[in-house]
C-alpha cells in the first residue's frame, strides 16, 4: 500500500473556519485508491508550518504529498502549478508580517508542482466538479509550504509527487462571511479531494 501525506490548515485571518481542517480529519487513517492516508493539520505560522510538514515527511517517507488550503473567493478546486521563493502579505496567526522575504535564502526562484495537475483537473471535471489549474499559489503560507516541500524533495533527488491544491469556501464559512463568497458543501469538497487522490495514479 502506498502512503499519502495529506495536509490542511487551521483557520486564519478573518475566516473562522478552514474547510481543509475537516477534510484532513475525515481522511486521516483512511485508504483511498491504493493510498493509506496520514492527515496533518498545520498552523498558519511562518515559523513552524513548513518545519512541521517536513518533519512528518521525513518520518513517514510518503509516496505522495498533497497539501490543501482555503482560497476564499475561488469557485473551483484549483491545483497550483507553481510555488515561488517569496513570502509577502498579511499577518500570520502570530502577527508576523513579512515583505519580499525569501523562503530559502539563495534558493531557486520557483518550483513547478510535481502532482499530475492536468490529470487532476480533468478527472475532477469528468466527475462533475469545477476545477482549473491555478498559476499562482500566492505568497502567503500555502505558497510557503508548497515551496518548502518541493525544495526538500528536489534537494534530496526524490521523485515523490508533491504540491498544493486550493479549495473554495464551504457553505458554513460562506454563511459566516461575505455574502458574495462562492461556496461548496462539505460533502462535495470531501468528495472532490477523494477524486484528486484517485487521480494520483
Ligand atoms: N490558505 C492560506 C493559508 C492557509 C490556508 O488555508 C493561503 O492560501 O496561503
Amino acid at each position: 500500500m502506498k502512503k499519502l501525506l495529506l495536509t490542511g490548515f487551521e483557520p486564519f485571518l478573518s475566516f473562522p473556519i478552514n474547510p481543509t481542517e475537516k477534510i484532513v480529519t475525515a481522511l486521516d487513517g483512511q485508504e483511498i485508491s491504493g493510498y493509506q492516508i496520514t492527515g496533518l493539520l498545520l498552523p498558519v505560522d511562518y515559523n513552524s508550518s513548513a518545519g512541521r510538514l517536513l518533519e512528518k515527511m521525513r518520518a513517514e517517507e510518503p509516496d505522495a504529498v498533497i497539501s490543501l488550503g482555503l482560497a476564499a473567493g475561488r469557485s473551483s478546486i484549483t491545483p497550483e502549478r507553481l510555488a515561488i521563493n517569496c513570502r509577502d502579505g498579511a499577518a500570520d496567526n502570530n502577527g508576523v508580517v513579512l515583505e519580499d522575504a525569501p523562503i530559502i535564502e539563495g534558493g531557486p526562484d520557483g518550483y513547478f508542482s510535481t502532482l499530475p495537475i492536468r490529470r487532476m483537473v480533468n478527472t475532477l471535471k469528468e466527475s462533475g466538479f469545477p476545477a482549473e489549474i491555478s498559476n499562482t499559489a500566492g505568497t502567503y503560507l500555502c505558497n510557503n509550504v508548497m515551496y518548502a516541500v518541493l525544495h526538500e524533495l528536489a534537494e534530496a533527488g526524490k521523485k515523490v509527487p508533491a504540491g498544493f491544491v486550493h479549495i473554495p469556501a464551504s457553505h458554513e464559512l460562506a454563511v459566516a462571511g461575505k455574502k458574495t463568497m462562492p461556496s461548496w458543501s462539505d460533502r462535495d469538497l470531501l468528495e472532490a479531494v477523494k477524486v484528486l487522490i484517485g487521480a494520483l495514479g
